[in-house]
């Protein structure tokens, strides 16, 4: 039978052998070269300190999820109503996800449904965007360089970036320079002036909580739906430990790896029911629904990643764990340490500290700034990122740093452990300033880079540096899979 199954096919006996073989055999074996990379990068992981504000590990089982079988699985539609047969099981966990979803946020189900289909945050709220704003409507929400998301609208003067401006028309609102807190009274006068169809309460880059009351008073002022952008903050929220956009908005977007240290993914709620009441009594019902889910497919994605819905809904279950909740308050404790630490060396933290998972740090006093800091602490095994402060006059030379507490407290680093990396960031930002007092003050970050990288005491300095980081980040547990 295999001759003639060869003969017909082309393929001889010992090649469909050794294909059956490759199907069966361990990355390690089968792919040497991208199983080293992976090791590579998990040693990096393990040893380095990872404070990018956005980034988590997820656990064990989030992991086994993701590389299951459910990766096979096309199933476009939603749950009882697909394209494809054979799709009885993607059912079953994908109701799953969405009622884990909807108790994760302690939702009603009448007020309130859940589209866990989005590939990640962007896409989630592109979908929002297609769904409730019809093309070149008015979207408002935080600038970019103030700590929003690049998804919530961005153009320069020459260009426009995102897609959120070039399909709809996006006027940002701002931080205020010098506190650095949102300005809520000038959001209000512009929303006036431009009547935005959705208000964004979102950040990326922002260490207080919104005031969703006031801009969801805003956003009805002028007619708009209020999208909250929870992703960096959707742990903090489900653990019950920050103010919740649930209250006041009509849509909530995330994604599920940041501080909710699930799998890459997003969700998409939106409210269902009574929108609201008029004078005589006439209910006028929310059709979010229809118009959501229909956006995300068949309007803008294909099939759904169902190994990645079963990574969520491992993520939500966890989530509900009174050991997450211990896990996001002590997010906030290391974050506090980390920030004061950082004060007690001397820095200037943006809004004098966080009320969250995350701190900016300004460099403009120490006459650097972010983007030659994130190189040396690169250098160092430090991970993190620059990013804008308010008022900064160049997107172009971010001074500021962000830092975020998320992936390290997922290893078990307590409020001690935080202030001994408030000390190795701070060597390195004085290596920092070190090298930069050693070039004309016009170099290039190229040359910057070059005399980091070549000049032997400097070298020496990081090496020094770096061996310290090693040997500390080497002594915490790493969540994950064992072998990847
Ligand atoms: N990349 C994420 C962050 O770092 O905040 C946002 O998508």
């Amino acid at each position: 039978a295999i001759m003639s199954l060869s003969n017909a096919h082309h393929i001889s006996k010992e090649e469909w052998e050794s294909h059956n073989k490759m199907l069966l055999e361990p990355l390690a074996v089968n792919d040497s070269e991208v199983f080293s990379i992976i090791k590579k990068e998990k040693h990096r992981q393990t040893y380095g300190l990872e404070l990018i504000a956005s980034e988590n590990f997820a656990s064990r089982a989030v992991l086994e999820a993701l590389g299951s079988c459910m990766n096979n699985k096309y199933s476009e539609g939603y749950p009882g109503q697909r394209y494809y047969g054979g799709t009885e099981h993607i059912d079953e966990l994908e109701r799953l996800c969405q009622k884990r979803a909807l108790e994760a946020y302690s939702l009603d189900s009448e007020k309130w449904g859940v589209n866990v289909q989005p590939y990640s945050g962007s896409p989630a709220n592109f979908a929002v965007y297609t769904a409730v704003v019809e093309p070149h409507g008015r979207i408002m929400g935080l600038d970019l360089p103030d700590g929003g998301h690049l998804t919530h609208g961005f153009m320069t003067e020459k260009k426009k970036i995102s897609a959120t401006s070039i399909f709809f028309e996006s006027m940002p609102y701002k931080v205020h320079p010098e506190t650095g807190y949102i300005d809520y009274d000038r959001l209000q006068e512009n929303a006036r002036l431009f009547h935005p169809k959705l208000i964004i309460a979102g950040t990326s880059c922002y260490s207080r909580n919104l005031d969703y009351a006031r801009l969801k008073q805003i956003a009805n002022e002028n007619g708009a739906y209020l999208m909250g952008d929870m992703a960096h903050i959707s742990g903090l929220v489900a653990a019950g430990v920050v103010p919740s956009p649930f209250e006041h908005c009509d849509i909530v977007t995330t994604t599920t790896h940041k501080t909710l240290r699930g799998c890459r993914a997003g969700l998409i709620f939106y409210r269902k029911g009574v929108q609201n009441v008029d004078a005589k009594g006439k209910e006028t019902l929310y059709n979010l629904e229809s118009l959501i889910n229909q956006a995300v497919f068949p309007g803008l994605q294909g099939g759904p990643h169902n190994h990645a819905i079963a990574g969520v809904a491992v993520a939500l279950k966890q989530a509900m764990t009174p050991e997450f909740k211990a896990y996001q308050l002590q997010v906030l404790a290391n974050c506090r340490a980390l920030s004061s630490a950082l004060i007690d060396h001397g820095y200037k933290i943006v809004t004098g500290g966080s009320d969250n998972h995350l701190i900016l740090l300004d460099l403009r006093s120490k006459g650097t700034d972010g983007g030659r800091a994130e190189k040396v602490l690169e250098a160092c095994a430090i991970a993190c990122n620059k990013n804008t402060c308010p008022g900064d006059k160049s997107a172009l030379r971010p001074s500021g740093l962000r830092f975020g507490s998320p992936a390290l407290t997922s290893r078990g680093l307590v409020e001690n452990d935080f202030r001994k990396v408030a000390e190795f960031i701070h060597r390195g930002i004085e290596l920092t300033v070190e090298v930069q007092k050693s070039l004309d003050p016009k170099a290039t970050l190229k040359a910057f880079v070059q005399a980091l990288s070549q000049v032997e005491k400097f070298q020496q300095r990081v090496a020094e540096i770096r061996v310290e980081v090693e040997a500390f980040a080497g002594q915490f547990p790493m969540p994950g899979l064992p072998e990847l």
